[in-house]
């Protein structure tokens, strides 16, 4: 039987339809086709999807807000923009809970724009919980108008563990730009701490003649609030302050404290976010004065203290009374292209929460990740005691490599033999790292690990140590070079780096990493220096990636430990999900 033509038509007519959907299909699937190069394809973005690290299943997220534990449950609220992938002219509040810290169920959105106080966004905020456990949201809003004021929210029903709804306060503005402050530069209320005449204060972000600022805010009922005539601190050499953390640690131990803590076992922290980075300063506060006084000021170089050397910003800290410990929260951005990041359909990570403390000398702050990580840890592969020679690469085999958490001492049996730190002046490390990379040796270094590495270790990212002798002391420079990261040409590979600062006459060097397809966070002098970086290899993912330690320096090194675990998938997902 002939078919109408009509019908044949309508064959050739699908027939055509068909072969150019499959060649789009190929051609977006980055398979080579008629001289197409080859693209980035979907497949390709479902692997770079952290998988113990927190993300919303879709969107552009960035600042953490406001993390806090409430009656069981941990909560943590964050920037997010529910209409893409990029950062969204409307930003809300977006809300998850979680019993560990580790898994997290998504609940409804927290604070959306709605009054004409808040109408163009809600932005980034911290939590207070007020005697009688009642905790309270401060926030930026973007007013009908472009301002930043602050606003204040409170739950629906205390009794709600969950605290699925917020109700905006009536009173709010509670804060407007004082004068002399541009309607821009007014954002980030912090946490509020309670001074011995029960007043609450809290800081917020700003700038005044391009100082970075934190201005001061004062009330006795949390509603009404009264700028104070100074600001607790200002520095010269920073631009606008964003996302400021101020609150105690303890001079002795690893144990936190709620933020209203002061008497002479503690000293204070002051964080600002500006230039890309989270900065910090240690000190004291004088309440009299109402004062913040560092140890040393922010200087604009190398040597300012940071909490990640790494990507790591607009970061949020909570006191956790379950645990007595202080936890810190830091976005993690993409460093891939906003293209790229459109195509996957989500952007950002939020780092794993790393507890938080002082060093034993009291000069710079200690990070680990917290313990519960470890409630996740399944197939182990360990080393002890191996000599690693010049030149070598030894693979950790039996995990899963691209996403493990791996801990690893080395020994340094020729210390005395390394090279010369040679320091005309003040040296930027990162600007060091990126110099003496991972395939140029000295003599003891590079020497460390190869995160996301392909067999040939065409792709390969790694965390290693040099160790240099200087004047009376030894130079330890802790690098994570991401040159080599990915065979794509279209990511940022910039190579990070740091000083550690740690005798290794006295003590052994440790690095530990958090490996998660595309996140690799390093802890090196047991949380001394911090390093986060986001890597998307093209070959070197799931299965196919692999984990190495390495030894490129002349002089040989011992591996006195490693410990890797593959680590099992958090469930971060609806709270549907989370009933049995
Ligand atoms: N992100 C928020 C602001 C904050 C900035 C907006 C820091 O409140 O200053 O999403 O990343």
């Amino acid at each position: 039987m002939t078919r109408p033509l009509t019908d044949n038509m309508e064959i050739f007519a699908g027939l055509i339809v068909l072969i150019a959907c499959c060649c789009s299909l190929l051609i977006s699937n980055g398979n080579e086709i008629g001289g197409c190069s080859q693209t980035n394809n979907f497949f390709q973005y479902t692997n770079y999807r952290t998988s113990y690290h927190f993300q919303p299943s879709r969107n552009w997220i960035n600042d953490p807000n406001g993390p806090m534990y409430y009656k069981g449950f941990y909560h943590l609220f964050y920037q997010y923009n529910p209409l893409g992938a990029v950062f969204g002219d409307i930003m809300i509040w977006g809300h998850s809970a979680s019993y560990d810290l580790i898994n997290w169920f998504h609940l409804n959105h927290a604070l959306c724009p709605s009054e004409p106080y808040d109408i163009n966004s809600c932005w980034s905020g911290s939590t207070t919980i007020l005697p009688g456990s009642k905790p309270f949201i401060l926030y930026t809003g973007i007013d009908a108008n472009g301002r930043q004021v602050q606003n204040l929210a409170m739950p629906k029903n205390l009794s709600d563990p969950l605290l699925k709804e917020w109700v905006k306060f009536s009173g709010n503005p509670v804060m407007t730009p004082p004068n002399g402050v541009k309607k821009d530069d007014f954002r980030d209320p912090t946490t509020a701490w309670q001074g011995s005449d029960g007043e609450w204060r809290v800081i917020v972000g700003s700038r005044s003649n391009n100082q970075g600022i934190a201005i001061l805010y004062r009330s006795k009922d949390f509603m009404h609030w009264t700028k104070f005539q100074n600001p607790l601190y200002s520095s010269e050499r920073t631009g606008m302050w964003e996302c400021p953390d101020f609150y105690p640690v303890s001079i002795n131990g690893t144990k936190g404290v709620d933020t209203s803590v002061l008497n002479p076992s503690v000293k204070h922290v002051m964080k600002a976010s500006f230039n890309s980075h989270d900065y910090y300063m240690l000190g004291t506060y004088n309440p009299q004065m109402e004062k913040f006084f560092p140890l040393t000021d922010f200087e604009g170089t190398s040597s300012d203290l940071r909490y990640d050397y790494g990507k790591f910003y607009a970061s949020k800290t909570f006191f956790d009374n379950v645990k007595n410990r202080r936890i810190l929260w830091g976005w993690v951005n993409e460093s891939d292209s906003r293209q790229d990041d459109i195509e996957k359909g989500w952007s950002g990570v939020q780092s794993i929460p790393r507890q938080i403390w002082l060093d034993i000398n009291g000069k710079q702050l200690l990070q680990w990740p917290v313990e519960e990580i470890e409630t996740l840890r399944g197939k182990q592969a360990s080393i002890d005691d191996k000599k690693l020679e010049s030149g070598s690469v030894f693979e950790v085999s039996g995990i899963t490599a691209s996403q493990v958490d791996v801990e690893v001492v080395f020994e340094l049996p020729e210390l005395e033999e390394a090279d010369e730190f040679i320091n005309p002046g003040l040296v930027d490390p990162q600007l060091l790292c990126n110099d003496k990379n991972a395939l140029i040796p000295s003599r003891l270094g590079p020497f460390g690990l190869l995160a996301l590495a392909t067999e040939e270790l065409t792709e390969q990212t790694a965390i290693f140590f040099q160790i240099f002798r200087g004047h009376n002391r030894f130079v330890v420079l802790m690098c994570s070079d991401q040159s080599r990261s990915s065979l794509r040409k279209d990511v940022d590979k910039t190579t990070y780096g740091a000083f550690v600062d740690i005798d290794p006459r006295q003590e052994k060097i440790s690095l530990r990493s958090l490996i998660d397809h595309s996140m690799i966070e390093s802890f090196g002098g047991g949380g001394r220096t911090c390093i986060t970086s986001r890597v998307y290899p093209q070959l070197a993912t799931d299965k196919a990636a692999r984990l190495y330690v390495f030894n490129n320096g002349t002089l040989g090194v011992v591996i006195s430990s490693l410990n890797a675990w593959s680590i099992n998938e958090a469930r971060i997902g609806e709270e549907e999900s989370f009933k049995v």
